[in-house]
């Protein structure tokens, strides 16, 4: 899994479940779409990689991160939900909000994961520039998407 010294996207696929039939959600915040995009990309490509079907895999989409609590709650209450991804990223030269959303949707994601007992990932990047959020999404530190969907599959193997 990830740490500062590795590649986000070098990661362990030992004893993954089958998630063929399994159902997943993808949360997309539109703030910071280039990155988000890149993230949502390597989530979906991700989770296909492993064996789960695009008809499986259901998007939406939600204005920011401050959105996505909503929008995984929204998605973790549906019956066919496995688990849910929600992909974000709060830049923080950006925002003097930085420390309210990233608090906040933390929070949030935890609260819909523990109620409705299903994996909500934290797929949100919280860098300091945009190029630092590029470099995670599909740059140089690789995919911070591939790693939540990753993530999401070693949940539901527990
Ligand atoms: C308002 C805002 C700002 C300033 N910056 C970001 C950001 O960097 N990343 C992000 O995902 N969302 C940002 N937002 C929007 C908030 O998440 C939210 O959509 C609005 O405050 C409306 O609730």
């Amino acid at each position: 899994m990830a740490s500062s010294l590795k590649n986000l996207s070098d990661y362990s696929t030992e004893n993954l479940v089958d998630v063929s039939k399994r159902r997943f959600a993808i949360v997309v915040s539109e703030w910071n779409e280039e990155v988000t995009e890149s993230l949502y990309s390597g989530a979906y490509d991700t989770l296909i990689a492993h064996g789960a079907k695009a008809e499986n895999i259901l998007r939406v989409a939600v204005p920011g991160s401050f959105e996505l609590s909503l929008g995984a709650q929204k998605m973790a209450q549906k019956e066919g939900i496995d688990a849910v991804i929600c992909i974000g990223c709060v830049i923080q030269g950006e925002t003097k909000h930085f420390d309210f959303i990233c608090d906040a949707v933390a929070h949030g994601i935890t609260n819909v994961s523990l109620k409705y007992d299903k994996p909500v990932i934290f797929g949100v990047l919280t860098p300091n520039t945009q190029k630092q959020a590029l470099d995670r999404a599909g740059g140089k530190h690789g995919n911070k998407g591939d790693e939540a969907a990753i993530t999401a599959i070693k949940m539901l193997s527990l």
